[in-house]
């Protein structure tokens, strides 16, 4: 398998789940600031142009976080990463879709690609003037998913409770943009992503990113 990633990005869930699981992997690091998941040869590889992508060895490509982690785990059962009680995959599931859905692409997404949330024409766009109420407004949606997510880990080490699951990973990358921008992690959050960061294979991936 290949494993495509960037620093900063999201795809470092994919990563440690790559890694808490144990199985083979390649990685190729693309420079996602600088426009290369934008470009060939990755836009070929992915049509999407967005990472975490994962290639298997058949050559048949995996997008979409929820899936490529869903189907890492499902072809890894022994790992327990999708909780056999149902309620306890369900809050999981809803934990990582909020995080990935709202705090992710609606919250962190207007802080970091506020020029796709302006308006179009062209005097916001020549005087930059939606700029500023598109970041407050991203800040916004932050702040009240940061605090239901935080609500959601009272008394819970991990997502779907007292192990680590597909849906830490997805919060943990969503969490570790909070501080990066200034925003203090609401304490139950806190203590999760210091959880985390205490995993050896988050250590492992948090090395090779640079982080550590
Ligand atoms: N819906 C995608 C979103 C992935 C995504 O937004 N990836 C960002 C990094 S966090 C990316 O690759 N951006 C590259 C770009 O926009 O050029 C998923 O769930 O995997």
């Amino acid at each position: 398998m290949k494993f495509y990633w960037g620093p900063h990005t999201c795809a470092i869930g994919i990563h440690i789940l790559l890694e808490e699981i144990g199985v083979p992997y390649e990685s190729e690091k693309l420079d996602v600031a600088g426009g290369a998941a934008q470009q060939e040869p990755f836009k070929s590889i992915n049509p999407k142009g967005k990472v975490p992508t994962l290639v298997r060895d058949d050559g048949t490509v995996m997008t979409e976080y929820g899936a490529i982690a869903t189907w890492l785990a499902r072809t890894n059962p022994d790992k327990g990463l999708i909780p056999a009680d149902p309620e306890a995959e369900r809050r999981g599931l809803e934990i990582m879709d909020y995080a990935i859905g709202t705090l992710h692409l609606q919250g962190f997404g207007r802080l970091f690609k506020t020029e796709l949330y302006e308006p179009q024409d062209m005097v916001h766009q020549t005087l930059k003037l939606g700029q500023d109420s598109v970041k407050r407004q991203g800040r916004q949606i932050i702040d009240q998913a940061l605090a239901i997510l935080d609500r959601e880990m009272v008394g819970r080490p991990y997502v779907a409770g007292e192990t680590l699951t597909l849906g830490d990973t997805a919060l943990f990358y969503a969490e570790r943009w909070a501080p990066q921008e200034g925003i203090a992690l609401p304490p139950h959050l806190a203590a999760h992503f210091e959880r985390m960061i205490a995993r050896p294979a988050v250590a492992r991936v948090r090395a090779v990113w640079g982080e550590a």
